[in-house]
C-alpha cells in the first residue's frame, strides 16, 4: 500500500516507521520543514525507546516530504491543541490535513484519522471537507491513537485498537492496514463511539489522578502520610488509587477532557478534575514557600522539567506551571532536566542548577534524580520538597536536608 500520513509527532512518525516496516511505501508529511529536514538528514527530532533502531531498519520504504501526494491512504496524526482561552480543542490542524487530502483524494482511496477529537468532528468537519472534493467512493475511519510516551512502539504494536468507521468496506480496509503491525484486538465501532472512547479514557485517568491528588491535600490536613495510606487502601480488591503529584502534564491527559466536556451542559466532575489538577502546582510552590521561609530574593531549583519520568517531552507539563507561578511570586527559578536538551530555561547540571539555592523541588521522576548525590549540592538553605515520594528521604535527611514529601505531614 501507498500510505501517506500527516504528522511527523509522537503519534506520526513511529506509526509510519511501522507501517514502513511492515512493507508499506510511506510518506511521511509534516508542514514543519525542520522535522522533514531533520528526517531527510537521517536523524529523529526526538528521543522514544526503540525508535532508532526502527527508523534504520525501515528507511528505505520511509520519505518525507511537506507536500500530500495521491496515495491508497491517508492517516491523519496532526496535534489537536487546547484553545486555552475558551477551553475548546483547536482543530484547525486536523481541518487543515483535510484540505491538503481534499486536493489529491479520488474514489477508492481511505482516510484515517488518528488524532484525538471532539466527539462529532468526523462527521462535522472533516467527512463534509473531503466529500466536497470527491463527493462519493472513498473510505473513512477514526481509529483513535493508543500510545503512551516511553513506549509508544510496544503499546503501538500491544495496544488494542478501536477502529469507528463509517461503513464496513472501510472498516475491513482500515483493518487490513493495522493487522499489518497491531497485535492488540481489533474492535469495530461507530465513528462518533470511537472518537468518544479516546476522550473517555484520559478522562478516567485524569479524574483518577485527581483524586488522588484531593487526598493528599486532605491528608496534609489531617496529618498523615499519603502514599503509606494509598498502598493500604490499594490491598482492598476493588481499590486500585493513582498517586498523587505535582499535576498533571502531556499532551493528552491535560486536555483531552475538555474535548469531552468543554461544550457539554451534563459535565461536572470532568472539569473540577481539571481544577484540582492544576491546583496542585501552586501547592508545590506553597509547600516551597513554606520551607524556605521569609527570606530576601529566594531561589528554588525544580528537579525535572518533562511531564512525567523517563521522556523527554515537556508539553503541559506541571514543571512549567511551577516556574511560571514561582516566578510571578517573586522566586529565582532555576530547573535542571538531564533528558529535556535545548531548552532555555535549563541549567547544564546538577551543581549549575542547585548552586545558591533555597528549596530543590522533585517534580519529575527521572531515574538519573536517584544518583544525586545530597552532600555535594551547593545549596544556600538545605531544603527539599519530593513531590512524587521518589528519592531516598533518609539519605538526604542524613545529608542535612529538611525534607517535605507531598500528601504527608
Ligand atoms: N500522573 C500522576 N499520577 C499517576 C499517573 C500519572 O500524577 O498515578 C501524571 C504523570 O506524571 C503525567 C500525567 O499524569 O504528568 C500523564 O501521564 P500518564 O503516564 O498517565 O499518561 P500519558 O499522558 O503519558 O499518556 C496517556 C495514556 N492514557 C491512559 O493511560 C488512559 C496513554 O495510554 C495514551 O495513549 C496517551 O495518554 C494518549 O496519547 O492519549
Amino acid at each position: 500500500m501507498k500510505i501517506s500520513v500527516l504528522g511527523l509527532g509522537y503519534i506520526g512518525l513511529p506509526t509510519s516507521l511501522l507501517l514502513a516496516d511492515a512493507g508499506h511505501d510511506i510518506t511521511g508529511v509534516d508542514i514543519d520543514t525542520n522535522i522533514v529536514n531533520t528526517l531527510s538528514n537521517g536523524n529523529l527530532p526526538f528521543e522514544e525507546p526503540g525508535l532508532d533502531d526502527l527508523f534504520n531498519r525501515a528507511r528505505n520504504k520511509f520519505k518525507v516530504s511537506t507536500d500530500v501526494e495521491s496515495s491508497d491512504v491517508y492517516i491523519i496524526a496532526v496535534p489537536t491543541p487546547l484553545d486555552e482561552e475558551i477551553k475548546i480543542a483547536d482543530i484547525s490542524y486536523v481541518k487543515d490535513a483535510s484540505k491538503s487530502i481534499a486536493t489529491v483524494i479520488s474514489p477508492g482511496q481511505l482516510v484515517i484519522l488518528e488524532s484525538t477529537v471532539p466527539p462529532g468532528t468526523s462527521e462535522n468537519i472533516v467527512l463534509p471537507i473531503l466529500k466536497n472534493s470527491c463527493p462519493s467512493g472513498f473510505y473513512y475511519a477514526h481509529c483513535p491513537e493508543r500510545a503512551i510516551p516511553g513506549k509508544t512502539i510496544n503499546e503501538m504494536v500491544s495496544n488494542e485498537r478501536i477502529i469507528g468507521a463509517i461503513d464496513e468496506e472501510s472498516y475491513k480496509k482500515a483493518k487490513e492496514i493495522y493487522t499489518s503491525f497491531v497485535k492488540g484486538n481489533i474492535y469495530e465501532s461507530n465513528v462518533k463511539t470511537a472518537e468518544f472512547v479516546k476522550l473517555m479514557e484520559n478522562t478516567f485517568r485524569d479524574i483518577n489522578i485527581a483524586l488522588a491528588n484531593e487526598f493528599s491535600l486532605i491528608a496534609e490536613e489531617v496529618g498523615i502520610d499519603i502514599w503509606k495510606a494509598i498502598r493500604l487502601a490499594n490491598l482492598h480488591p476493588r481499590v486500585d488509587i493513582l498517586s498523587p503529584g505535582p499535576g498533571v502534564g502531556g499532551h493528552c491527559l491535560a486536555i483531552d477532557p475538555f474535548f469531552l466536556a468543554g461544550k457539554s451542559k451534563s459535565s461536572r466532575i470532568v472539569k473540577l478534575a481539571r481544577e484540582i489538577n492544576d491546583f496542585m502546582a501552586f501547592h508545590v510552590v506553597k509547600l516551597s514557600k513554606k520551607m524556605i521561609g521569609d527570606i530576601s530574593n529566594p531561589t528554588i531549583t525544580l528537579l525535572g522539567l518533562a511531564y512525567k519520568g523517563n521522556v523527554d517531552d515537556v508539553r503541559e507539563s506541571p514543571a512549567l506551571k511551577i516556574k511560571k507561578i514561582a516566578e510571578g511570586e517573586g522566586f529565582n527559578v532555576k530547573v535542571f532536566d538531564p533528558l529535556v536538551k535545548d531548552h532555555s530555561s535549563s541549567c547544564k547540571d546538577i551543581k549549575e542548577a542547585s548552586v545558591d539555592s533555597d528549596c530543590l523541588i522533585l517534580v519529575t521522576d527521572h531515574s538519573e534524580f536517584k544518583d544525586i548525590d545530597p552532600e555535594s549540592l551547593p545549596v544556600r538553605s538545605r531544603n527539599l520538597v519530593d513531590t512524587r515520594n521518589f528519592l531516598d528521604h533518609e539519605r538526604w535527611e542524613n545529608a542535612g536536608f529538611n525534607v517535605k514529601l507531598l500528601g504527608s505531614s
